[in-house]
C-alpha cells in the first residue's frame, strides 16, 4: 500500500490543480446566496450552546466544539442521550496508539434510545415508512411496533443461545424486520453484521468466518426491481463453509416457499410465540453495537467496529444538524442498509432523534426513472438523501421524470459516497429541489461512523458551492498533509485528508486485526486519523473531495480494494498474474478495468475467458465488482524491483498515454505501447 500510495501522492497535485478549475468556474456563476448572519441566536438551534461561554454564531460554535471538545461532547451527551449509568469521563483518546474511549463510566442501551425514550412521548408516531420493490406500495411501522418486533425478535435470539457480546450476520433486504433484527441485536448486548444482500455466497461466507457469528438472519427471498433473489438460497451456500453457524433465521418476503434446512427456523412463527416485552441488557459505552465490513487496499476486507454511545451520539447529531431535520419530517435516504449510510442514517440517526424513516427497497428506474419522485411525492419526504452516480443516471432520462411529480415538501437535498460533478450537483439542485432547497455534499467514510465535512451547519443562508463539501462538522478539524508528511496550514492547498482530533463517532478498531487498524489510520501521519482521501482547501478554508489515494475503487458508490478483484482474477487457471485499475466511468463514477497475463501455452478464446472472468467475479464478490473491461496483455509494466506500475495503468485507461511521466525505473519499456495500442483497440471495439 506504502508504494502505490506514495506513486499517488505524486499524480496528485496537478490533479488537485484540475479540480480547483473546476471550482473557480463554478463559483463564478453559481454561488448560493452568501448573506451574513451574525449573532442569530444559536441556542435556539442548539439549546445546549446557550451554556457555552461567548458562542454567538456558527464558527463560535465550531471553535468551541474543537478547542473545547471535552465540554461540548460532554454536554451533548448527557442532554441526549438517555443513560442507565452516567458517564464519568468524557474521552480517554490516544490516536497514536489506536486508543478511542467516549464517555467513560457510562452505561445505556442503544435499542432504548432508539425506541423506548420515544413511546413515552410519543408511542404511535411512524418511526419507517418501508417502501416497498413493487410501485407505490408502502407500508408505515410506528415506534410502538417496532419495540414490539425489536422484544419479540430479541426473545427469539436469546432463546436461540444469543448471548452479549455474540455476533449475529444479517442478510436481508432493506425492510422493517430488519430494523428490528439490528435493533434486537443492540438490545441483548448482541453485535450485528449486516451484509449487503447483493454480495455472493462467498463474500458473505467471509464475512461470517471473520466475524465468526452465531447466528444468520435472512429471508426467504428479496425483491429488487421487480426481480427476485433468492437469498436464502445464498445463505444455505455460504453456511455449508461456516461451522460457527448454528441457526439461521428465515423471514418471509414474499409468499414462495423455500426449502428448510435443520438449521433453519421461520423466523415470524418464532417471533408471535415470544413476549412483547424484552428487558434491555445495560451496555458499556465503549461495548461494541456493531462490525461492518468494507473494502481496503489489500484482498481482506475490514470488519470495522462501531460502539453505542459515541456512534449513536454522532450520528443523531449528524442527522439533525446537517439536514436541518425537524420533529415532524420524513427522511428519505434511500441507501441500501446494508451499507454505513443505511446505518446512519435510515436507522440509527433519525430513530435515535425520534424521527420518521424511509426505507427504500426498490431502484432509481423501477418501474421508471420517476420512482424516487413518485415517492417524495407519495411520502411528503422532506430531506432526501442519495448518490450521485443515481444522480448522473437521471438526469440522462430528463427533467420531465421529476417535473411530473409534486416535490414541493423538499426542504433539504444530500449528496454521498462518491464526489458529485458539477453538472449533476446543477442538475439536482435546479431541477429536483427547483433551486429552492439547500444541496449538501456530504463526505464520510465506514470509518467516521457519521458525516464529517458538508456544507451545513452553517450559519444560516451561508453560501454554498457546488459539488463542494466545505465545512467540518462540529467537533472534526480536518489537516492536509504534503508528502513528507508536514501538515500544510495555508489556504489554497491539496493533500492527504487526515483529522487531527478524535470524535465520538469514528470507528474504534478492525475486528481480529487491530494492528491493521492502526496501521491504516494511525501511523501513515502519527498523531492523526488518515483517510485515505485526498483534499483542495480554498483560499475561504472550504474542502473540495478530490478522491482516494490508495488502491480502493468506487464503483456507484461502493468501495471495492483492487486487490480484491485481483485475487479472484488470479485464481483462474489461465491467468498468471493481473492488474486491476479504477477508470472514469460516466455514471458509475468509476469502474474495475483489469489487465491480465495468461499462462503459457493457453490458446482459449479470449472472449471466452473474458466471460468467465466476469462471472468469477460476480459470484465470489458481487456483480457491481465484475470489471467492464478484461485487456489481456504480454506483461504488466514494473519496477526494476517488480512491482507493477499501477500509475502507468491508470493513466492509460484514463486515455492519457502520452502523459505517462518518468519511467525510468521501468524494468522493460517495449511493454507500454503495447498496452496502450490495446487498450485503444478494446475501447473502440463496440461492446
Ligand atoms: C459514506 C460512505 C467512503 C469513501 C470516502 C471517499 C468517498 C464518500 C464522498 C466521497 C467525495 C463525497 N466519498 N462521500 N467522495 N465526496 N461527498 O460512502 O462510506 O462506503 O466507507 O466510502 O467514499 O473516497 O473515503 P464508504
Amino acid at each position: 500500500m506504502a508504494m502505490s500510495f506514495l506513486a499517488c501522492r505524486n499524480t496528485f497535485v496537478k490533479h488537485c490543480f484540475h479540480r480547483k478549475l473546476t471550482t473557480a468556474l463554478w463559483r463564478s456563476f453559481a454561488k448560493w446566496k452568501p448573506t451574513s448572519s451574525r449573532n442569530y441566536n444559536i441556542a435556539a438551534c442548539m439549546p445546549e450552546a446557550a451554556a457555552f461561554l461567548g458562542v454567538g454564531d456558527h464558527a463560535g460554535l465550531y471553535n468551541y466544539s474543537v478547542n473545547e471538545g471535552d465540554r461540548f461532547w460532554g454536554a451533548l451527551a448527557r442532554q441526549r442521550l438517555s443513560w442507565i449509568t452516567p458517564f464519568h469521563t468524557v474521552q480517554d483518546c490516544k490516536l497514536s496508539e489506536g486508543k478511542i474511549r467516549w464517555f467513560e463510566g457510562g452505561q445505556l442501551n442503544a435499542s432504548v434510545n432508539c425506541l423506548d425514550r420515544h413511546i413515552h412521548t410519543c408511542p404511535e408516531r411512524v418511526a419507517l415508512i418501508w417502501e416497498k420493490d413493487e410501485p407505490g406500495t408502502e407500508a408505515r411501522v410506528t415506534y410502538r411496533q417496532l419495540l414490539e418486533l425489536t422484544c419479540r425478535l430479541g426473545n427469539v435470539l436469546k432463546r436461540q443461545g444469543v448471548r452479549k457480546g455474540d455476533r449475529v450476520t444479517i442478510y436481508m433486504p432493506p425492510c422493517p424486520l430488519t430494523v428490528a433484527a439490528m435493533l434486537a441485536c443492540a438490545r441483548i448486548g448482541a453485535v450485528h453484521s449486516v451484509v449487503f444482500a447483493g454480495f455472493s455466497s462467498e463474500a458473505l461466507a467471509d464475512r461470517i468466518r471473520d466475524a465468526q457469528s452465531k447466528l444468520v438472519i435472512t429471508s426467504n427471498q428479496a425483491l429488487r426491481g421487480g426481480r427476485t433473489i433468492e437469498l436464502k438460497k445464498t445463505v444455505d451456500q455460504a453456511v455449508k463453509d461456516c461451522p460457527s453457524v448454528t441457526r439461521v433465521l428465515v423471514a418471509m418476503r414474499t409468499d414462495n416457499q423455500v426449502q428448510m434446512t435443520d438449521k433453519d427456523i421461520p423466523l415470524e412463527e418464532e417471533m408471535m410465540k415470544e413476549d412483547v416485552t424484552c428487558d434491555p441488557v445495560a451496555m458499556e459505552s465503549e461495548d461494541m453495537l456493531f462490525l461492518l465490513y468494507t473494502s481496503g487496499s489489500t484482498g481482506k476486507p475490514k470488519g470495522l467496529v462501531h460502539t453505542h454511545a459515541g456512534y449513536l451520539l454522532y450520528t443523531s447529531l449528524t442527522h439533525r444538524y446537517v439536514f436541518n431535520y425537524h420533529d415532524g419530517d420524513v427522511f428519505g435516504c434511500v441507501a441500501d442498509i446494508g451499507w454505513i449510510t443505511g446505518h446512519s442514517y435510515a436507522v440509527y440517526g433519525p430513530l435515535c432523534n425520534g424521527g420518521t424513516t424511509v426505507l427504500f427497497e426498490s431502484t432509481p428506474l423501477y418501474p421508471d426513472p420517476g420512482r424516487y419522485w413518485e415517492t417524495v411525492e407519495r411520502l411528503r419526504i422532506n430531506q432526501f438523501y442519495g448518490a450521485p452516480t443515481a444522480i448522473r443516471l437521471l438526469l440522462k432520462y430528463g427533467d420531465q421524470w421529476v417535473k411530473k411529480y409534486d416535490r414541493s415538501s423538499l426542504k433539504t437535498l444530500g449528496s454521498v459516497g462518491e464526489p458529485i460533478n458539477s453538472e449533476a450537483w446543477e442538475w439536482y439542485s435546479r431541477v429536483v429541489g427547483e433551486g429552492k432547497c439547500p444541496l449538501v455534499d456530504t463526505w464520510w467514510q465506514t470509518e467516521t461512523g457519521g458525516i464529517c465535512i458538508a456544507p451545513r451547519p452553517s450559519d444560516p443562508d451561508a453560501e454554498i458551492i457546488p459539488a463542494m463539501v466545505m465545512r467540518p462538522f462540529f467537533g472534526i478539524q480536518p489537516a492536509l498533509m504534503d508528502e513528507k508528511g508536514n501538515r500544510l496550514s495555508a489556504s489554497d492547498v491539496s493533500g492527504a485528508l487526515c483529522i487531527a482530533q478524535p470524535w465520538p463517532g469514528m470507528a474504534r478498531t478492525i475486528y481480529n486485526d487491530h494492528k491493521r487498524y492502526i496501521e491504516t489510520y494511525f501511523q501513515p501521519y502519527p498523531g492523526h486519523f488518515f483517510t485515505g482521501d485526498g483534499a483542495y482547501r480554498s483560499k475561504e478554508g472550504y474542502y473540495q473531495i478530490i478522491g482516494r489515494l490508495d488502491d480502493v475503487l468506487n464503483v456507484s458508490g461502493h468501495r471495492l480494494g483492487t486487490a480484491e478483484i485481483e485475487e479472484v482474477v488470479n485464481q483462474h487457471h489461465v491467468v498468471a498474474e493481473s492488474a486491476v485499475v479504477g477508470y472514469p466511468h460516466e455514471i458509475k463514477g468509476e469502474g474495475a478495468y483489469a489487465f491480465i497475463v495468461l499462462k503459457d501455452g493457453v490458446d482459449d478464446p479470449e472472449e471466452l475467458i473474458e466471460k468467465q472472468l466476469r462471472d468469477t467475479v460476480s459470484l465470489k464478490i458481487a456483480k457491481y465488482a465484475a470489471p467492464d473491461y478484461i485487456q489481456v496483455v504480454k506483461r504488466l509494466p514494473k519496477t526494476r524491483s517488480g512491482k507493477i506500475m499501477r500509475r502507468v495503468l491508470r493513466k492509460i485507461v484514463e486515455g492519457k498515454g502520452s502523459q505517462l511521466g518518468d519511467l525510468s525505473t521501468m524494468d522493460d519499456q517495449t511493454a507500454v505501447q503495447e498496452i496502450i495500442d490495446g487498450h485503444k483497440h478494446l475501447r473502440g471495439a463496440p461492446r
